[in-house]
């Protein structure tokens, strides 16, 4: 990929922007990008910096080498200085996990292998999930004796329903890609290597939409789980009425009266 933008300032991720669309690649591919304290904060940062770009449509969310994030360092765990659990996660996992739900732009996982423990968290928070062939999801906190967390317990069952959520989060069994899209934790499994291919035509086609629309369809698609059908009815209405007075609902309208593709500005 030729980079518009790649920022050098980052040493564990790639944040390469291109045609409008971000690509953070976890980058660490010797532990299996699992995540330290340095990743945890570029990370953060990433998300942050594609908030504030207005010209970023879409994101691609990948790792290097073999594996997607096999989560939490655990030797990292082990250092003397190591902040307790808890902390952690309230001041370095939680606020990754609540930018990616709460970023206008959509983001594609592109999962490239395993995704393991806050790894597989990572990959739930994506909007839209592809998968290479070979990877694979496991929860794997109950191995070392810990609470699924980043979301998972939040996420997971709102992505596979409550039974196969129970069983991946206790059992803490590994779910294959072929699973995965079986329970409809990802879209669609893809050969691995066409899964950069697939993950950027998913993002260029999203980079090509109305960017008001799609945050707020975003928004719509995740307050549905906690609203009943009225509220729900009401709340599209009132999103509605926003999309309704973009400049890019009239040109959306214009170009298919004139039968040509429409040119979306966000305005
Ligand atoms: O701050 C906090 O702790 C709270 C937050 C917690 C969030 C969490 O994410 S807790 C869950 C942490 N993750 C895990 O428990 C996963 C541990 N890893 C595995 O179960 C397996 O490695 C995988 C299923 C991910 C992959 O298996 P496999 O067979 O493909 O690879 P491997 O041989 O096990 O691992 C390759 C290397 O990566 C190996 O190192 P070595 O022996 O070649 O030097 C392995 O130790 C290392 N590695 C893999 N995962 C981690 C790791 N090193 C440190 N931490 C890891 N999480």
């Amino acid at each position: 990929m030729s980079a518009d933008r790649a920022s050098p300032s980052y040493t564990t991720l790639r944040y390469e922007v291109a045609d409008a669309i971000a690509t953070i690649t976890l980058d660490r591919p010797e532990s299996l990008n699992t995540l330290t304290v340095p990743l945890k904060v570029e990370l953060l940062a990433a998300f942050r910096a594609v908030a504030r770009d207005r010209s970023v449509r879409a994101v691609v969310l990948t790792g290097a080498g073999r594996a997607f994030c096999a989560g939490q360092d655990l030797k990292e765990r082990l250092e003397p200085d190591a902040a307790p659990l808890a902390v952690e996660l309230r001041e370095r996992y939680n606020p990754i996990i609540a930018a990616m739900r709460a970023l206008d732009q959509p983001i594609v996982g592109a999962i490239n292998g395993v995704a393991a423990g806050a790894g597989a968290a990572l990959a739930f928070a994506c909007d839209i999930r592809l998968a290479a062939e070979g990877a694979t999801f496991v929860l794997a906190f109950g191995r070392i004796g810990l609470v699924p967390d980043s979301g998972s317990t939040w996420l997971l069952p709102r992505l596979v329903g409550p039974a196969k959520a129970a069983e991946l989060a206790l059992v803490g069994e590994t779910m294959s890609a072929a699973d995965a899209e079986r329970f409809g934790l990802v879209a669609r499994v893809v050969p691995a290597g066409s899964l950069d291919e697939e993950a950027r035509a998913t993002a260029v086609r999203l980079a090509g939409l109305a960017p008001v629309a799609l945050a707020l369809t975003k928004r719509a698609l995740e307050r549905s789980w906690s609203i009943d059908l009225d509220t729900a009815l009401e709340d599209e209405a009132f999103r509605q009425g926003i999309a309704g007075a973009t400049a890019d609902h009239a040109e959306g309208i214009a170009a298919f009266l004139e039968k040509r593709p429409p040119r979306f500005t966000g305005e």
